[in-house]
């Protein structure tokens, strides 16, 4: 008979369909077990369907998921899909196919791509974010928002795409660009609906603190909330026409008031009007222009050459009653702190380089000997005080205290924490979004729609181009927009700004423990179930985007007591990034795509599966060259030849003695040693995502077993072999499930593999790392200890003294010294 080869072709599309008759994967709402969500950051579905990067995310969690139900764990598993946003829309105005269709088709091929990779989604629970039934409840928690204060309308210069002709939220410009196309942002004032993200600035960063996320990823929240404490000292002013004002001004270093030689205010601070005298008005309007394009990145560079304008107006130093010019200059944003600055250019670049320029005072304040230097260049470390009258001498940091409280006490400063974060833009000019749910009514105002007729559906258009005039494309439809105002009954008109593509991923977790409940958001007590989140894994990228904007959400949500978690996602994994085989980005010009397609095609999801955990440790960078991918196969060939070997043999020569072979009980012995090493391995690095070195463990035991069935056949140990094929496949499973499960079922089971309990380890057949240490008392040999290698002189001699057989060669003798050579000896040296 001609062996039957390894064909994952035949295999896996069996197995799959089987679980999904089955629902093995259905996770059980309330079951005793112990519960564990563990959650993928679910895709977008583009035309391109899945690449190597999702490949990497899912085949990770996936194997942790069997792994812990396999540990008699409850597994929350789900996966949806996060379909509104550009691209379905871009696609659409290319080719005039609605968004809804391309988005459902581009749903249909990843999520049969999922099936094929064997992932163990709970499918029942599939989402889908453009779905009327899951956003008609991002509306409904808007509408929250909006009832709380915390969504808000706003007429304010925004970040502008000339591109994808829509504004941008700040975290979605990076470096000056816009995060999708590349495009430089511009600024466009444009009435907007905000998010008061800010409000929660203090919690996102505080709470941060308590999360197991990788350091980097808290580093760039942190940064990005921008939480800065300082000094909010006032400046008293007079316009010209002898009005007095106060100018607050925010510093974080209140040790340098003494060198505040200017004031700086925002072009854009409303006391600029008040201050200017009238010679200097038109001047003052005509910057107040040319600086209102610039974007924030631009306006605080150090390259840019200063710019700015006296505007005749004085302000009186409060720690000594210096009067000092007040200026205005676009290095000064008006979003930030208090919209004004003292300018200390002796000790601040920017402060330096604008001085320098417009031959401002310089005023040395800070020393690092505490005598004067000769500056020329800011010195911005901190130091010791000098023409700081009463205060020279001291320390920066204690200066900060004492200047602070000394001008506290006349009320002309106090402690202040700002933030650099923003409120959140959140309104889009663009079609394939979350409408908001508001209605304008020219009687009423702004009116949220009631509850009752949500979800406000996407009405089809035919236009999907962007207007350009800072109109949504929906602002055509005109029946669609007229409408009638909830509150009076008149004509109004609904709001066409769509949200943007984040709304629908700031809850969706929420929504996996009760996808289609229709009467609530969700049932409470399904959330208290499953939630937080224990496990979350994806890409890093969304480090300040979408991991931001979630925990956002879940503190909103909590406030509201609809869940009782502040945290939504326990731990973060970030898988590392899939490169082509030129150690480049994979991209279509560089024609270096690996299309995960093509090796399911031809080698399987198994092999697949296993080759990206094997290129490198989970969390770093992998090269996909496509060559490794051959050593797996070969591996998953051996494990198919010597399991169908042994599913063979049916017990007939058990223990039998006419195969008196003297080599059976050390193989027997080695063989287990090794097993539960291998046990050991891979449960321990699977529990550490080290999948790689779960799967060379793997590689080494079926070696070892090859070579063992040279000296001891099937036949002459038929019991030996089954219980190391068994658990070789139970450790392999996770990874390959369906060649595993193929071959358990070749071995006679009737059962899923998948049901079966991870096996434990025995501790007696691990072999340890030890050595013979050898006892001496005076140089004679009285014992022997087992000891692990590399034991210290304390540890060795207390087990040394404790031993029976020392103990009777020390009694009564004083211990002079003892002589320890690592690893090898120990000598007691006692007075005779
Ligand atoms: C005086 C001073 C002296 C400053 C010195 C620094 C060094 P962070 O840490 O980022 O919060 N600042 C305050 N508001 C500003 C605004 N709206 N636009 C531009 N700059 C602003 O930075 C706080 C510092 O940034 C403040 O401390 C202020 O300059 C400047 F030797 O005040 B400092
Ligand atoms: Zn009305």
């Amino acid at each position: 008979m001609e062996k039957e080869r390894y064909n994952p072709q035949k295999i896996e599309p069996k197995w799959q369909s089987i679980w999904q008759k089955t629902e093995i994967d259905k996770a059980e709402d309330f079951s005793k077990k112990p519960k564990f969500y563990c959650l993928d950051m679910f895709p977008y579905p583009s035309g391109e369907g899945m690449h190597l990067g999702h490949v990497e995310n899912y085949t990770g969690t996936d194997i942790y998921s069997r792994f812990l139900r396999m540990n008699d764990k409850n597994v929350l598993h789900p996966i949806g899909w996060d379909a509104f946003g550009l691209p379905a829309e871009n696609y659409a105005i290319k080719h005039g196919t609605q968004p809804a269709i391309t988005t459902e088709k581009n749903i249909a091929k990843i999520r049969k791509q999922c099936k094929q990779m064997g992932f163990s989604y709970d499918w029942s629970r599939e989402i889908n974010t453009t779905d009327p039934d899951y956003y008609r409840w991002t509306q409904w928690i808007f509408l929250l928002l909006f009832k709380r204060g915390l969504a808000y309308e706003a007429y304010t210069p925004i970040n502008w795409c000339p591109s994808c002709k829509t504004g941008l939220a700040n975290e979605e410009v990076v470096d000056g660009a816009c995060e999708r196309c590349g495009t430089t942002v511009t600024k466009k004032k444009l009435k907007q609906w905000l998010l008061k993200i800010t409000a929660y600035a203090d919690h996102l960063f505080s709470d941060l603190k308590d999360l197991d996320w990788p350091e980097n990823i808290k580093l760039m929240q942190e940064n990005w909330i921008g939480k800065s404490k300082g000094t909010e000292a006032i400046f008293k002013a007079k316009s010209p026409s002898g009005e007095e004002f106060d100018i607050p001004v925010f510093t974080t270093r209140p040790d340098t008031l003494f060198g505040a030689t200017y004031v700086v205010l925002a072009p854009e601070n409303p006391l600029v009007n008040k201050l200017t005298d009238k010679k200097y008005k038109n001047k003052v309007k005509e910057y107040i222009d040319k600086t209102g394009r610039e974007t924030d990145t631009e306006r605080l560079s150090l390259e840019k050459e200063k710019t700015g304008l006296f505007i005749g107006a004085f302000a009186k130093n409060p720690v000594n009653n210096q009067k000092i010019p007040i200026w205005i200059s676009d290095y000064v944003l008006l979003s930030y702190g208090t919209g004004a600055i003292m300018a200390v250019p002796a000790h601040d670049t920017r402060d330096f380089q604008f001085a320098k320029k417009f031959n401002l005072p310089i005023i040395e304040v800070i020393s690092p000997t505490g005598k004067p230097t000769a500056l020329n260049k800011a010195f911005v470390e901190e130091g010791k005080l000098i023409n700081s009258e009463k205060f020279d001498g001291m320390s920066s940091q204690k200066a900060r205290e004492a200047i602070t409280s000394y001008l506290t006490k006349n009320k002309l400063a106090r402690k202040k924490t700002y933030y650099k974060l923003r409120d959140w833009i959140f309104s889009r000019q663009r079609y394939w979004g979350e409408p908001i749910p508001i209605i304008h009514c020219q009687k009423c105002g702004t009116i949220p729609v009631p509850e009752k007729d949500l979800p406000v559906k996407l009405p089809d258009v035919e236009n999907y181009q962007p207007t350009g005039t800072g109109e949504s494309p929906l602002a055509v439809i005109k029946n669609w927009v007229n409408t009638k105002c909830p509150k009076c009954g008149e004509p109004a008109k609904r709001e066409t700004n769509t949200m943007p593509q984040w709304a629908g991923s700031c809850w969706y977790f929420l929504r996996y423990v009760d996808p289609n409940n229709n009467k609530e958001i969700f049932d409470k007590k399904k959330i208290k179930y499953w939630l937080p989140v224990d496990l979350y894994v994806g890409g890093a990228e969304h480090a300040v985007l979408h991991l931001l904007y979630a925990r956002f959400w879940n503190k909103f949500l909590y406030d509201e007591g609809l869940i009782s978690f502040k945290e939504p996602f326990l731990k973060l994994i970030n898988q590392g990034i899939v490169l082509g085989s030129d150690g480049q980005k994979m991209s279509k010009s560089k024609g270096n795509i690996v299309n995960p397609d093509k090796l399911i095609k031809k080698y399987g999801a198994d092999t697949l599966r296993l080759y990206e955990m094997f290129i490198s440790p989970f969390e770093e960078v992998k090269i996909c060259d496509s060559k490794g991918i051959e050593g797996i196969v070969r591996f998953l060939n051996k494990v198919w030849d010597l399991s169908v070997q042994i599913a063979v043999v049916k017990n007939k020569f058990s223990k039998s003695e006419s195969f008196p072979n003297p080599l059976r009980e050390v193989v027997e012995t080695e063989t287990k040693r090794l097993l539960h090493k291998t046990i050991k391995k891979v449960t321990e690095d699977i529990e550490g995502f080290r999948f790689n070195t779960a799967i060379s463990a793997l590689m080494e035991l079926i070696n070892e077993l090859i070579e063992a069935k040279e000296k001891v056949k099937i036949e002459e140990a038929p019991e030996m072999w089954r219980e190391n094929i068994e658990i070789l496949l139970i450790l392999l499973s996770p990874f390959a499930p369906h060649v595993a499960e193929e071959l358990w079922q070749r071995l006679g089971f009737t059962e899923s593999i998948f049901v079966e309990k991870w096996p434990s380890f025995d501790k007696r057949f691990i072999k340890e790392d030890n050595v013979t240490l050898v006892v001496q008392v005076n140089g004679k040999v009285r014992d022997e200890l087992i000891v692990p290698i590399g034991t210290k002189k304390n540890k060795a001699s207390e087990l040394a003294l404790g031993g029976g057989r020392v103990k009777k060669h020390l009694e009564d003798k004083q211990i002079i010294k003892t002589i320890y050579v690592k690893d090898k000896l120990i000598n007691i040296v006692v007075k005779e």
